[in-house]
């Protein structure tokens, strides 16, 4: 009825009026097919948080510390309260071989922690590409039913600033920081096509970091299960991709194109200089000493 509709009204957000002929030209901000590539100053905060809000979604991060990678936890989990989805219904699972050993960080409200308890291993290379096999089924037994979308990311790292509602979509995947320049021939995708991460030279679009990737749960859900199986079937034909699962993450990608492209700034690395495009840094990779923490 018409009270209801001017009340509607009135809860709406005023917000700038969006521009058709000023934005930022020193970026693209879509793919060929049409996702949005999320910069800085691409969107209004106010007007994504206002958009989400009213759908009030529960956001899941998986988190990974095996071995000697649980002394990231803290950093990883307190910065997170900061920033990542401030103000949303999150849920922690953070994958340990040591729970015992995972800090209780005072968390927010509508935030939990979930600790899930597996195997070590005596390879770094199998500790990663396995996340895929662990998401895969953490998303079977709760995390399908207990949140709507997923960000799988690297516990060795920080966030910086906000990472907010705008990088929520069906299939997202992050632009590696260290080749958003290059030409797609320099990709360190997998290049044997003995392997089921064979990309050829002419292919890719852009270079995802494995660091970083999301979305519906249920897109996550089968992306994860893709990338599990042609990672074992890889190892049965004795073969292991250049980048483990991150050379499958990107050959899923480029059949399965990501409906939303985060840049670079949601994923950095504190060793490299901010460039001018990524006016924000938003999460990024701790330093390590990879001798010292890697279990070989
Ligand atoms: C790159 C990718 C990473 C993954 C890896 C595959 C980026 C920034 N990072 O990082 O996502 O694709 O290559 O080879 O694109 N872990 C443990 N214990 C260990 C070793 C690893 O818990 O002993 C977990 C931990 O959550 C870590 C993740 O696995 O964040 C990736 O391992 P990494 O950070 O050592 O891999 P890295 O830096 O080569």
């Amino acid at each position: 009825d018409l009270d209801m509709a001017s009340s509607e009204i009135e809860n709406r957000l005023s917000y700038k009026q969006p521009s058709v002929l000023v934005g930022r030209t020193d970026v693209v901000a879509v793919t060929p097919w049409l996702a949005p590539i999320v910069w800085e100053k691409t969107f209004n905060v106010e007007l994504i948080d206002d958009i989400y809000k009213r759908i009030n979604p529960t956001i899941a991060i998986t988190v990974f510390a095996v071995g000697k990678y649980v002394k990231f936890v803290q950093d990883f989990l307190e910065t997170a309260e900061k920033h990542f989805m401030v103000s949303f219904n999150v849920r922690y699972y953070v994958f340990t071989d040591q729970p015992h050993k995972i800090p209780s960080v005072k968390l927010n409200e509508g935030r939990y922690l979930h600790v899930k308890n597996i195997s070590g291993s005596t390879r770094w290379q199998e500790i990663s590409a396995r996340r895929m096999e662990f998401i895969q089924k953490a998303i079977e037994s709760n995390i399908g039913k207990e949140a709507d979308y997923i960000f799988c990311l690297d516990v060795d790292s920080k966030f910086k600033d906000r990472w907010g509602a705008e990088t929520l979509d069906r299939l997202v995947a992050v632009i590696h920081p260290g080749y958003y320049e290059s030409d797609r021939k320099q990709f360190p995708y997998e290049r044997r096509s003995a392997s089921l991460a064979y990309i050829p030279m002419d292919q890719g679009d852009y270079y995802y970091g494995g660091a970083v990737f999301g979305g519906r749960v249920e897109y996550v859900y089968n992306l994860t299960k893709k990338c599990r199986k042609a990672f074992e079937k890889d190892k049965e034909n004795s073969i292991e991709a250049a980048w483990q699962e991150e050379s499958h993450l990107n050959r899923y990608l480029l059949y399965n194109k990501p409906t939303k492209v985060l840049s670079p700034e949601y994923l950095w690395q504190d060793f490299k200089d901010r460039t001018k495009e990524a006016q924000v840094i938003r999460f990024s990779g701790v330093i390590k000493n990879y001798k010292e923490i890697r279990p070989n």
